[in-house]
């Protein structure tokens, strides 16, 4: 009887080893499900699946690979992504057991191999600085989750261990009055509920962002290998118009800093092959323009300034760039727009639309484009590859659609863009404004020299004068770098000399058709905000 109790307790230990493989392979699953979610958002090409795969593909020796590609022809890819997935799956199962029988070995196992898979990520070509990111935290996650399931188990064969050793009387002395083969089912449940639910979380959350990750980098590639023709004029920047102090706005904001505002949850993913411009409602010529028509219309490159409605007094909702395009008012020219309509609602492949008046679109003297390159390269994707529309002189929301697939000819009586129900008017033009960019509010100062300097825009007026005022002292004029056009911002500075003390600093500016900047303060609903930027300065 006792002897039979002891065979079933050793075979049931056995199966506990089964489990500790299983509790390894539910840690490794976690582990790459939180490096693709992480990877989605810091670095596309940083997945570790895909990762691993292309560095065992660029350390194998070329006889392996030539011995590969003749054996398995085109299916080479996907039978080193399956051996590499049983490979894995093997070093889990192990890892799983090392921690069951002599812990912490596994998680020591995990850890090499997840310093090994982020060494292999790091050193890729073209790997971002965040790269390391998704196998640090996928790392992480499955360290957390092997630690919490082999200590359930280890719970389990605890209680079932003095489930053997107490038959006969009922009751185990560990204060729990509860009969032990009751408790060792308490703990062999709490043990697959995790194993459960971590599968389970695994397995959706890693597929999906893998699913998304595919999707959306399949046009990162199409964008990557697409050659945009020269421009047949380029940006003329003139002498001066870049002042060299530290702390102050680029002249140009780079792809990578600009600032990012769109409702889109995933970035949506456009095919340059695929893409079409409807332009139709008030037009005496619906016309359809492939990504050939537009750039075949020949590309221009201009500095714009764009900027949020959403941007507060001080904040960062604007940025400028080179933008490569064909003027809207070109596109709409073929389509000939019918008397009457007032308005073009731009529509994105997303949903979102934006109203814009007609004149702003089809007026000479304004540089209203359909752009297809920023800053020397295609649009990139979360700025709307691969046309979106950039016009001077309007906030985001009412002028520059990313994503761009129709140009509908309306009026405002009758269309309604996605924000004007939302309380925002249906036309926004860009309020002047100035901001300081240093000193900034938490830097410590010093008493002596000190520059005081940012940036202030108009467009499409022009900036024609910046004033700073310290504490209660004059209005002074601020020095301003030489503009590129009357659509971009300029950079400004005042030479200071600062006291020990606390300060107020505040900049206004006039536009070039003499309208002082509003000191009043209102909120950015429903039109953009307006308000003089006053920063506290401390020096000592
Ligand atoms: N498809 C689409 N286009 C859009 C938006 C959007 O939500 N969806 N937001 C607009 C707003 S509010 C602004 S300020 C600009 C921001 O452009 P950026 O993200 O390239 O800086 O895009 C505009 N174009
Ligand atoms: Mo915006």
């Amino acid at each position: 009887m006792s002897r039979d109790i002891e065979t079933n307790a050793k075979r049931r230990g056995r199966a506990r080893l089964a489990w500790a493989a299983l509790a390894g392979l539910v840690s490794a699953g976690v582990f790459l499900a939180a490096a693709e979610l992480v990877a989605l958002f810091v670095a596309r090409d940083g997945g570790p699946i895909l990762a691993v795969g292309s560095f065992v593909i660029d350390i194998v020796p070329r006889w392996a690979k030539e011995f590969a590609i003749a054996t398995f022809g085109d299916n080479d890819k996907p039978v080193l992504l399956i051996t590499l997935a049983v490979a894995v799956a093997v070093a889990a199962a192990v890892i799983g057991v090392l921690q069951y029988l002599r812990p912490p070995l596994g998680v020591i196992a995990l850890g090499v191999a997840g310093a090994l898979s982020t060494a292999a990520i790091v050193t890729r070509a073209g790997a971002t600085s965040l790269a390391w990111a998704p196998p640090v935290v996928g790392t992480i996650a499955g360290v957390v989750v092997l630690v919490l399931l082999v200590r359930r188990l280890h719970r389990w064969r605890d209680a079932a261990i003095r489930d053997v050793e107490g038959r006969g009387s009922d009751v185990v002395g560990v204060g729990d009055p509860r009969p032990a083969a009751v408790l060792e089912g308490v703990d062999r449940r709490a043990f697959f509920r995790l194993a459960g639910i971590s599968a389970a979380s695994a397995l959706v959350v890693g597929l999906g962002a893998r699913v998304v990750n595919a999707a959306t980098s399949s046009i990162a590639a199409v964008r990557k290998a697409l050659r945009l023709p020269a421009p047949s004029s380029r940006v003329v920047v003139p002498t001066g118009a870049e002042l060299d102090i530290p702390g102050i706005s680029p002249l140009f904001t780079s792809n990578r800093d600009f600032y990012r505002v769109d409702t889109a949850l995933t970035v949506p993913s456009v095919d340059p092959s695929a893409w079409r411009l409807m332009v139709d409602g008030m037009v005496d010529r619906r016309i359809e323009l492939t990504f050939d028509d537009l750039v075949g219309m020949g590309l221009d490159e201009f500095a714009i300034t764009l900027t949020c409605v959403s941007n507060e007094v001080g904040g960062d909702l604007l940025g400028t760039a080179r933008w490569l395009g064909v003027p809207v008012r070109e596109v709409l020219r073929r389509a000939s727009p019918q008397a009457g309509a007032d308005m073009v609602l731009s529509r994105s492949i997303d949903g979102f639309t934006a109203s814009t008046p007609l004149e702003a679109l089809t007026d000479d003297g304004l540089d209203a484009i359909l752009a297809v390159g920023m800053n020397g390269e295609p649009l990139p994707l979360e700025h709307g590859f691969p046309v979106r529309m950039v016009v001077p002189g309007l906030y985001g929301y009412v002028s520059a659609t990313k994503w761009l697939t129709e140009l509908k000819v309306t009026t405002f009586a009758a269309d309604e863009a996605y924000w004007t129900p939302r309380g925002y008017s249906a036309k926004a033009p860009i309020k002047l404004s100035s901001r300081i960019d240093t000193p900034r509010i938490d830097k410590a100062l010093s008493p002596g020299p000190t520059i005081i300097a940012g940036v202030a825009w108009a467009q499409p007026v022009g900036i024609e004068r910046v004033e700073v005022q310290i504490d209660d002292g004059p209005w002074e004029d601020a020095v301003l770098s030489t503009p590129i056009n009357r659509d971009t911002w300029v950079q400004w500075y005042l030479e200071w000399e600062a006291t020990a003390g606390t300060h107020y600093v505040a900049v206004r500016a006039t536009d070039r058709n003499g309208m002082l900047q509003i000191e009043e303060r209102t909120p950015i609903a429903p039109d953009g905000s307006t308000g003089w930027q006053r920063t506290l300065l401390r020096v000592s």
